[in-house]
């Protein structure tokens, strides 16, 4: 077990906080009635990678938060930021003609982080209301230019791009689409670029070279004048952190060129140097005309996100547009834009993106290299500080355990079980430590890592399952 220390004060006991949890709080994407039973984890307090829980155990956060918490936790130049921003001017709109310096300082350092052809930004509260943003504009762009028919946005099955209607609706999660009649119209999908799961019959170059040729066929297929923009993660996350092959990408953006889709890019993982460069479609060689970012735009701090709006677009948008009937209460909100005033200084003052390009980025692919000689590994992939570790049941033929195993969990019990947080999405066990992670707690992390697989191992040995 984790080390226990004394718990934090908190004014009740863990057991009190999960009975009030249970009667009253409906957590997301959650089977509410067996959560009630068995009780919530009550994070209490935390401090640069580190969590501790309202039983005093210490865990180490490879996920930040959720993919968020990219400077850390206790960061004082955010804390600041936030409680001079409230006592200042706690809140106004962007509405009727108005603007605070918060949120016009940010869209003009993002203007500055993102690459040239970002000059615009329209704010949102969070990543899915980003990429709600998203569908109206793309399409209002084209009906703008007076073709209404290009309505039709393409993206990949495995894709997570929120939780809204139509954050879920580009979304590709089935189970997510079988709940509250999704997709919304308009709105249609390819297999996504997995080699493990959809290429293993070929060579990764040969794959991604084949897999943006299912974006091709699926323009002709709707028809080319009907298609607005493709959109997708440059490394998809949620899904599983899948690193498509090199030669993926460029593919698409040659696809999207050659029918003038526009092409949106969700940084909302990728962006903010999560992958060694500031932005996720820096490191994939793509040139986007959007980009929904939010998490680490405030580190988790305080929710932000919104949509860089590139060029093409904003010309049309501001010199043939007018009215865009949209937007929301905190689009811009000045709390929230001072936090992530705050963050980007702070990214750029500890070089973060270099640290993590030239320093433990590199560290972290050496190390999660070596557990592929690990008798459950059959693949692993990093990217920056996106890591994944395939567990298979055959490794000559990297063979997958029966899905209704679940052995993810069981590595995943293991890995809470030790002080570890490492997420599970099926059997691919993924990582996303903070950004301001040293080598000396990548070691740490790689031995708790270890610990886990070991411990399944013996588990599915012990069970038969191998
Ligand atoms: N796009 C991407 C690429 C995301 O990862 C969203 C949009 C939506 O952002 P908001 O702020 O509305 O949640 C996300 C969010 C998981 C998990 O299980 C991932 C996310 C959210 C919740 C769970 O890995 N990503």
């Amino acid at each position: 077990m984790n080390a226990v220390l004394s718990p934090k004060a908190t004014g009740r006991t863990t057991q009190e906080w999960q009975r009030a949890d249970a009667q009253h709080f409906l957590h997301p994407f959650t089977d509410f009635g067996a959560l009630a039973k068995k009780g919530s984890r009550i994070i209490t307090h935390a401090e640069n990678i580190y969590l501790w829980d309202s039983e005093g155990h210490k865990i180490l956060d490879a996920m930040s938060g959720l993919w968020c918490v990219n400077v850390g936790y206790g960061q004082q130049a955010l804390i600041d930021a936030a409680t001079r921003q409230l006592k200042e001017l706690p809140f106004y709109n962007a509405f009727f003609q108005t603007a605070t310096p918060p949120a016009i300082e940010l869209a003009e350092l993002l203007a500055e982080v993102t690459p040239a052809q970002f000059k615009h930004v329209f704010f949102s509260g969070s990543g899915s209301e980003g990429n709600d943003t998203v569908v109206r504009m793309v399409r209002r762009y084209w009906d703008i230019l007076g073709q209404p028919e290009r309505q039709v946005i393409i993206s990949r099955k495995n894709a997570y791009h929120g939780s809204t209607m139509a954050g879920a609706s580009l979304g590709g999660m089935s189970y997510m689409h079988a709940q509250g009649g999704l997709p919304i119209p308009g709105i249609v999908h390819i297999e996504q670029p997995h080699w493990f799961e959809n290429g293993k019959s070929m060579s990764r170059a040969e794959f991604g070279k084949v897999a943006a040729g299912w974006l091709e066929d699926k323009i002709l297929e709707v028809g080319p004048d009907k298609v607005a923009a493709f959109i997708g993660e440059p490394i998809q996350g949620a899904g599983g952190v899948i690193v498509p092959p090199e030669t993926y990408w460029p593919a698409v953006q040659a696809i999207c060129d050659k029918y003038g889709i526009l092409l949106v890019s969700d940084e909302v993982i990728c962006g903010f140097g999560r992958t060694g460069n500031w932005w996720g479609c820096e490191t994939m060689g793509t040139k986007p005309d959007l980009m929904t970012f939010a998490k680490g735009v405030t580190s988790g701090y305080v929710p932000l996100g919104g949509v860089m709006v590139g060029e093409r677009v904003a010309k049309v948008l501001i010199e043939q547009g007018g009215d865009f009937n949209h937007g929301y209460t905190y689009s811009g909100h000045p709390v929230a834009c001072a936090v992530a005033i705050a963050n980007i200084k702070l990214i750029r003052e500890l070089k973060l993106v270099e640290h993590v390009r030239d320093d433990v980025g590199p560290y972290l692919a050496e190390q999660f290299k070596t557990l592929e000689a690990h008798p459950l590994v059959g693949e692993v992939q990093t990217v920056g500080l996106m890591g994944a570790v395939q567990l298979v049941k055959n490794k000559a033929l990297l063979a997958p355990f029966a899905p209704e195993l679940e052995v993810g969990m069981v590595c995943r019990g293991h890995c809470f079980g030790n002080g570890l947080i490492m997420r599970a999405v099926g059997d691919r066990m993924i990582i996303a430590p903070p950004l301001v992670i040293t080598r000396a707690q990548i070691d740490e992390m790689m031995a708790l890592v270890r610990r886990a697989l070991d411990l399944t191992l013996a588990d599915v040995k012990a069970k038969g399952w191998l």
